[in-house]
């Protein structure tokens, strides 16, 4: 689909109603699945069906109808596509020929059949037999002089089961270097809240929606990214909850919606006013909001006002609440209404909606993730869910909404490039070799080291590594360095055509399809974001004889690589139970009986302590922890700074783009936009809809620029500009993250804004 020249239409509709319900339909009929993907839809999120391949949202506990949803459907017909990617698809291109296409265009191309073998003298890929591979794959990792130059990246798709095996393959192969999606994601929750609560996961449950008297949705874009938490801000609308959205932007479905599965609002064409409350914030001026709250309720506390902190939660569970007190109340509003971007008043009204609920969750997403002190935000959340002891009762808590369905699970079950010593002695017990003791590369390790040519090989368990990372140009140079790299894929991506001097690409089962082996048909699992475990059982005919599982490649590639492995691999490649077993046996407090659980349809939560209110911390408490900045990115010193935020569009999946067009932010056929207030487009002397460049502002003499997009006046905050990751990838420098977590900064690039003359 050629790109067009953008139209601007606000969407003036709710979100949700018919305009999902038609797009649910259409998308189907692009991919040609209408019959199949429509059967698959009523086996996703069902017991004893698959789980959706979307969002890591979950199901609920009981209710027993339809589950899911606009972007769920689009996921499905995407992977169930009747597109095939063939051999002799690849004997008509060459790669060069198909790196210049789109992404778009890639993903179009449909599902991969077999094997291939990049082959440099035609420059073409050719079929390779599954047992080729593998021993291609043994002989590159066996040559490397150390394991440490190899680089196991895993995305969020891979189940439980091969994400606990790859990361036992890759520690018997001598290294922990696990760059993960989730180093680019929640990697803040992973690491910033353990000091705070002493784990780094969410602490709410299904069923606390029903009880919570104040919801916060800050930093995500609910209606595109986790459609189904709609149904639960509906409900929780129509109790009255009050629900605080804050955004920079005034997403559509957190404004307006309609759910299409309520029969009665579909046809009468009503729809519901989701947020009593949208907070208009600057990027990265979310602590400032919490600051500005967190000293209204110290005020109101010692002026006497009761029941305003929870003195008896803050006295029994939490430390360090007087250096965080003096700090807030020290807090001048001139500074907490310019860092934040929102006047006094209605920070006062945040706070007087938090006060009058006994049971608030806040639930975030990439937009309190994404900044250089992403980790230290997260850990200011918590700090004020502290002062009203929302934890450990039903109704409250912290709610990190995840990305991919299992992200959460493949960090549980092992996919950690800094494992605790405690974990290693249990890998060393149950499987008997000596796992590396040192930490390994995260998500921009990996790349530095591709950078700095130390890394040799690369494998993609999933994923589209190369379109994911920061600093697009210089990462895809790194990339055509290394030695092997092996991209283990259901669908064509850019990760394929930007590879190394010898490339595989392994064509996978998918999640919707069956995985019969010699041991019968089998199931996985997967973990989503509030901790709970299903199975997940796919029912359609896979896309070709001749793709394999994801726990079959990661048994292939450990037999080949690690001839004399005691490990017993082609039992574990028939029969995922005898992993099941395994995964028990190394996580015995959370994982005990794990194969009896599972037979459960409903599945079942993993333990986490803050809701009993015991804190896994070094102290044993909750900590109260001070952050003494009000912005969470640092300042930069150039007049006409903007703050650029990559995010999504409504019609993508990460890396696949399904459309051109992002319907409830009114933008039609073209990605290529910038979306920014027009005060900021005013100040700069920019016509309506001029094309404009990006210029990233750094110091390290690198120039980083994006040309080309199309400026559209948009109602997003002063100061802060959008645009669409992964086209605006190149923008962002590899040397800009959360240093706590290792995340990139991708909501707040600092750039200038200049016009484009070609
Ligand atoms: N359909 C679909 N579903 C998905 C995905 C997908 O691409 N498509 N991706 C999956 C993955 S891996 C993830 S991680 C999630 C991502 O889901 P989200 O977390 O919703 O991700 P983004 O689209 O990046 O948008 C984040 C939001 O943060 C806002 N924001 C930006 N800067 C700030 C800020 O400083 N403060 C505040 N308060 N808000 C800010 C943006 O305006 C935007 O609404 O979704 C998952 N689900
Ligand atoms: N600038 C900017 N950069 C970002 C972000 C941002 O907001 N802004 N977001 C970051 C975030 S939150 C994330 S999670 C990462 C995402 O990074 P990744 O997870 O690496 O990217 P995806 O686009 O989700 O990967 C899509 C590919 O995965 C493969 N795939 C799909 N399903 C399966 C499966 O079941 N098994 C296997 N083996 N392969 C499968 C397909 O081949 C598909 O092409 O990007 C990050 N990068
Ligand atoms: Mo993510």
């Amino acid at each position: 689909m050629p790109d067009e020249k953008p139209r601007y239409e606000p969407y003036d509709s709710p979100a949700g109603g018919w305009g999902a319900a038609a797009a649910t339909a259409k998308t189907l009929m692009k991919e040609s699945v209408i019959a199949k993907g429509s059967r698959a839809l009523l086996s996703m999120n069902q017991p004893g069906g698959f789980k959706c391949p979307s969002c890591a949202y979950p199901d609920p506990d009981c209710r027993q109808t339809l589950e899911f949803c606009e972007n769920g459907a689009k996921a499905l017909a995407h992977e169930a596509t009747k597109f095939r990617v063939t051999r002799e698809f690849f004997a008509q291109h060459t790669v060069s020929e198909l790196a210049e296409q789109s992404d778009y265009w890639l993903e179009r191309q449909g599902r991969l059949t077999e094997p291939m073998r990049y082959n440099a003298a035609s420059d073409k890929y050719v079929p390779i037999n599954w047992d080729d591979a593998f021993a291609l794959i043994g002989k590159h990792l066996r040559a490397l002089d150390s394991p440490h130059r190899a680089e196991f990246y895993t995305s969020g798709r891979t189940p439980n089961e091969a994400a606990f095996l790859y990361s036992i393959f890759v520690r018997a192969f001598g290294t922990n270097n696990f760059p993960d999606c989730s180093n680019m994601c929640h990697e803040p929750t992973s690491r910033g809240l353990p000091p705070s609560i002493g784990v780094g996961k969410g602490t709410v449950q299904m069923s606390d929606w029903e009880h919570a008297q104040a919801i916060f949705v800050i930093g995500q874009n609910t209606g595109t990214n986790s459609p189904r938490m709609m149904t639960d801000l509906v409900e929780a609308h129509r109790r009255k909850v009050p629900i605080v959205a804050v955004n920079p932007m005034p997403e559509r479905a957190l404004i307006r919606f309609t759910p299409p599965q309520d029969v009665f609002e579909m046809a009468t064409f009503q729809s519901e006013e989701i947020a009593s409350e949208f907070v208009h914030i600057r990027i990265g001026g979310d602590i400032a909001l919490f600051k500005g709250m967190m000293k209204v309720l110290f005020e109101r506390d010692a002026a006497g006002e009761k029941s305003v902190i929870d003195w008896g939660f803050v006295n029994t569970h939490t430390t360090g609440i007087e250096a965080v007190k003096a700090d807030a109340l020290a807090q001048d509003w001139a500074d907490l209404t310019r860092v934040s971007g929102l006047d006094e008043d209605q920070i006062r009204r945040c706070a007087e909606i938090y006060i009058r609920s006994d049971a608030t969750m806040i639930c975030y997403g990439m937009g309190l993730t994404q900044h250089q002190e992403g980790s230290r935000l997260l850990q200011q959340v918590c700090n004020l869910l502290f002062l009203r002891g929302n934890f450990g009762k039903p109704g409250a808590g912290i709610v990190p909404i995840r990305g991919h369905s299992n992200v959460q699970g493949d960090r549980t079950v092992g996919i950690d490039e800094k494992p605790s010593q405690d974990y290693l002695d249990r890998v060393q017990a149950v499987f008997g070799f000596d796992p590396p003791r040192e930490n390994g590369h995260h998500t921009l390790e990996a790349v530095e080291a591709m950078m700095a040519g130390t890394a040799k090989v690369f494998v993609g368990m999933g994923g589209n590594f190369v379109r994911a990372i920061p600093d697009t140009e210089r990462s895809y140079a790194a990339m055509q360095q290394l030695e092997l790299t092996v991209a283990i894929s259901t669908k064509f991506n850019r990760g394929h055509v930007i590879h190394g001097k010898e490339a595989l690409i392994l064509p996978v089962t998918s999640r919707s399809e069956r995985i019969e082996t010699a041991a019968g048909e089998q199931f996985v699992t997967i973990e989503d974001s509030f901790s709970k475990v299903t199975a997940s059982k796919g029912v359609l005919e896979p896309a070709s004889p001749d793709t394999l599982s994801e726990v079959e490649i990661v048994c292939g590639m450990a037999r080949a690589t690690l001839p004399d492995s005691k490990i017993d691999w082609e039992a574990y490649a028939s029969d995922f139970g005898l992993i099941r077993d395994k995964i028990a046996e190394v996580y015995p407090a959370i994982y005990a009986d794990f194969g009896r659980k599972i037979a459960d349809p409903a599945g079942f939560y993993l333990d986490v302590p803050p809701r009993r209110l015991v804190w896994p911390t070094p102290n044993g408490k909750a900590n109260f922890l001070l952050f003494e900045g009000l912005d969470a990115n640092r300042p930069v010193a150039e007049p006409g700074m903007l703050r650029l935020a990559t995010v999504r569009s409504h019609d993508q999946f990460n890396t696949t783009i399904y459309s051109n067009s992002d319907r409830y932010r009114g933008v039609y056929n073209n990605r290529m936009v910038v979306l920014m207030n027009v005060s900021d487009r005013e100040a700069r002397g920019f016509e309506k809809e001029q094309l404009i460049a990006l210029e990233s502002i750094t110091s390290d003499g690198i120039s980083r620029r994006v040309g080309g997009l199309t400026v559209i006046d948009y109602p997003i905050a002063p100061g802060a500009i959008a645009g669409y990751y992964p086209e605006l990838n190149p923008l962002l420098p590899l040397d800009y993250f959360d240093e706590i977590s290792g995340t990139p900064a991708a909501k707040s690039i600092p750039v200038r804004a200049v016009s484009d003359n070609g």
